[in-house]
């Protein structure tokens, strides 16, 4: 173990307004480097039941996330030789985004999806959405009603998964000789050097190099055939995987030896991240208690799972905060865990008297600033907590 943030409250856990006097489940959040298979994982596993049921979290919320995805169907679909019909199948499919932009190319599409609130938008969006987790049961089913897919993608899901083998596994029966698995997951190295630490949280119980996820597919005997480098939540990868093994990647290679230089499979960059987070913590709580003690009106903006770390790992709750703004209807008028501060519409922002407003959402920086820019000419700064605390405005 390299790193404990402590006991804290599950990311996406917003309460009622009736729920902020109760008692709230608390998990550890310890975080485990494996010598082995470089893998960076967390070990106390709540049961995805507890956190995927119902969801707040809607990825048609940033316009950054819409084109990303909508990148990914056209570098899909050109990776392999598809024909109008063939299967394409999102794990973790949300509200259906990625899959709309296949569905429009002219490809049969299915979603699954665990939570019923998001099955629901997805197919109220038109999205032929199975309501269930990825499992061997499910696996079966597709099977029978829609055969093979061509395509299976899985954003922001793998990291998700307890038993990743298993999941592994589940694809390979799923997936098309001829077909392609394409993951898209946060990439350790940039979460290390941009001390990404709000991130870490229940629902990602892996952190991945690709160093561990080689040695992983490699052990399916399947390859990685190419890796997109990506900006989105912080630095991403996207990693094609084909069902074959033993494949060339000279991409793949170069970025192997990139983690090997940075030293990926060495503990210490592990405790010197974890030394850096804690100082993190003690700048950011002590601007925020400064500028309060001055009277100034603090807010935040984005009320995204990672925000719900950063505040409760920091100690910054509603005598700090006086609300925090977010376009998400799911997580409006509820409160963040632990920290209980006041979900409120984005469309209230410009009229709220902020002096500063803590970008929790730092992932969506350019997205949010370039709307909110009235703010900013108004006078108004933003706090960019990562990697170190710093002041954005236009005085
Ligand atoms: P955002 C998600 O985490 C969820 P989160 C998930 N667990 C995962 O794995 C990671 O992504 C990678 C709001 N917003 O995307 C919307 C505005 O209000 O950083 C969201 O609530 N206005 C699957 O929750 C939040 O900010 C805006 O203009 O950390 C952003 O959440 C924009 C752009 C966003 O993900």
């Amino acid at each position: 173990m390299f790193l404990s943030l402590g006991q804290l409250p599950l990311a996406n856990s917003f309460l009622l307004y009736d729920q902020i006097n109760n008692e709230e489940p608390l998990y550890p959040l310890d975080v485990y480097f494996c010598s082995v298979c470089s893998l960076v994982q967390i070990t106390d596993v709540v049961p995805p039941e507890v956190m995927f049921t119902n969801y707040p979290y809607v990825t048609g919320t940033s316009q950054t996330m819409k084109n990303n995805l909508s990148e990914l169907c056209e570098r899909a679909t050109y990776s392999i030789a598809m024909q109008e019909n063939d299967l394409v199948i999102d794990i973790g499919s949300n509200d259906g985004t990625l899959l709309s932009y296949f569905k429009s190319s002219g490809f049969s599409t299915l979603g699954i999806e665990p939570a019923s609130n998001i099955a629901k938008l997805a197919s109220e969006n038109g999205i032929e959405t199975l309501q269930s987790f990825f499992t061997n049961d499910t696996c079966s089913q597709i099977l029978k009603t829609h055969g093979k897919a061509k395509i299976i993608t899985g954003t922001n899901v793998f990291a998700h998964v307890d038993d990743i083998n298993g999941f592994i596994k589940c694809t390979k029966r799923v997936l098309h000789p001829d077909g392609i698995l394409i993951i898209e997951v946060p990439y350790i190295p940039d979460m290390l050097k941009k001390l990404e630490f709000d991130t870490i949280y229940h629902e990602h119980l892996s952190y991945f190099s690709l160093s561990a996820l080689n040695t992983l597919f490699t052990g399916h005997s399947m390859s990685i055939v190419n890796v997109d480098k990506l900006t989105v939540h912080g630095g991403s990868i996207r990693i094609y995987i084909s069902p074959i093994g033993n494949q060339h990647c000279p991409y793949l290679e170069e970025l192997l030896d990139e983690e090997t230089k940075l030293g990926i499979s060495d503990i210490n960059l592990y405790v010197k991240f974890a030394d850096e987070v804690n100082k993190l913590k003690s700048q950011l709580k002590t601007m925020l208690s400064d500028l309060k003690q001055t009277g100034k009106k603090i807010t935040a903006y984005g009320a995204p799972a990672k925000g719900n770390i950063l505040l409760n790992y920091c100690g910054i709750d509603n005598t700090i905060l006086d609300c925090v703004f977010d376009n998400t209807p799911f997580k409006q008028n509820l409160f963040t865990p632990g920290t209980h501060i006041p979900v409120v519409s984005d469309s209230t922002f410009q009229q709220s008297n902020t002096d500063f407003c803590l970008l929790l959402a730092w992932n969506y920086e350019k997205e949010i600033l370039d709307k909110e820019n009235e703010y900013l000419e108004n006078g108004g700064a933003f706090v960019i907590p990562i990697p170190y605390p710093r002041i954005e405005s236009k005085l």
